[in-house]
């Protein structure tokens, strides 16, 4: 059975509804950032640009880096973003779009996140990088599909209990990184551990502006929680949905994220740019090895 037009929706040149892209235009080892501008912080860099296009905060851009291809896509900010980046990329390689039928044979992506973070740890200071071994999804959008097998219930029955979570806001979910790409972006400068992944900025992440927030603790509860030495490293919006959807459609995922806020003792990087751009740097010399 073909899938219908309404549920895999293609734009007048036959490309993807949201990301704009056709299957050529893509290579098979994609970096994903948040912010639109950070797309040419990238490719400022690549020997030769091949491709670009936009839709709204989708921006990609594909070239070449020391005569390897690499696409970049703003994803913008959230875990419900991830579900149309995801949904869409996986699309252009594992369904023909002539005859909307999945392809017998499947193709993996290797999707490296080049993300900015708040740190939960004061020994993980402004200006170092996360690599996220666990990305722990507070959001619930990957609850929307059949995800048994991928998730790791014991982490997150553990969270579940520590943080007295409340069911009413959705069970959190517990995925891990690509092992194969954690290995190849690894070295002893990085810090490793849990990424939280939040469905919002302010309450979802603790910050009290004007509004009363459900659990005012949540934070410092996440700060000391320990899973088999495993510790809550940061907080950001997309690494466990990026995870969870990569695990369920066969992809290789890995987030890697500057850490330009310390939210455990309240600084702010001096030069937020400085730390993203060497990040960017240390993710372009070890992708090329893939
Ligand atoms: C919030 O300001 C945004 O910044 C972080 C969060 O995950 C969220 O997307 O990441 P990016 O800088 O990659 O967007």
């Amino acid at each position: 059975m073909s899938i219908k037009q309404s549920e895999l929706i293609l734009n007048p040149d036959g490309s993807v509804y949201h990301l704009n892209l056709k299957p050529e235009n893509i290579a098979h080892n994609i970096i994903f950032v948040g912010d639109q501008n950070r797309v040419e912080k990238i490719t400022q860099h690549f020997d030769s640009i091949e491709f670009s296009t936009q839709k709204r905060e989708f921006k990609t851009q594909t070239g070449s880096y020391k005569g390897k291809k690499l696409t970049v896509l703003a994803t913008g900010i959230g875990p419900d973003n991830i579900d149309i980046v995801l949904n869409e990329l996986d699309a252009l390689v594992n369904i023909n779009l002539e005859t909307r039928k999945p392809k017998s044979e499947l193709t993996s992506l290797n999707i490296v996140r080049v993300g900015t973070s708040g740190s939960l740890q004061p020994d993980i200071p402004v200006d170092s990088f996360v690599m996220s071994e666990y990305g722990l999804g507070l959001d619930n959008m990957l609850r929307s599909y059949a995800m048994d097998g991928i998730s790791q219930p014991d982490l997150e029955d553990a969270f579940i209990n520590h943080t007295h979570w409340d069911a009413r806001k959705g069970r959190p979910y517990a995925i891990n990184c690509s092992k194969t790409l954690m290995e190849l972006m690894d070295s002893e400068n990085i810090h490793k551990g849990i990424t939280a992944t939040s469905g919002g900025f302010y309450g979802a992440q603790g910050r009290v502006l004007r509004l009363e927030i459900q659990d005012t603790s949540l934070n410092s509860k996440m700060d000391n929680f320990n899973f088999k030495g495993n510790r809550i490293t940061n907080l950001e919006m997309e690494t466990a949905a990026i995870y969870g959807l990569s695990a369920l459609l066969g992809h290789n995922a890995l987030s890697l994220n500057a850490i330009i806020a310390n939210r455990a003792t309240g600084n702010f990087s001096t030069d937020p740019y400085k730390v993203v751009n060497n990040l960017i740097e240390y993710t372009l010399e070890r992708i090329v090895q893939i």
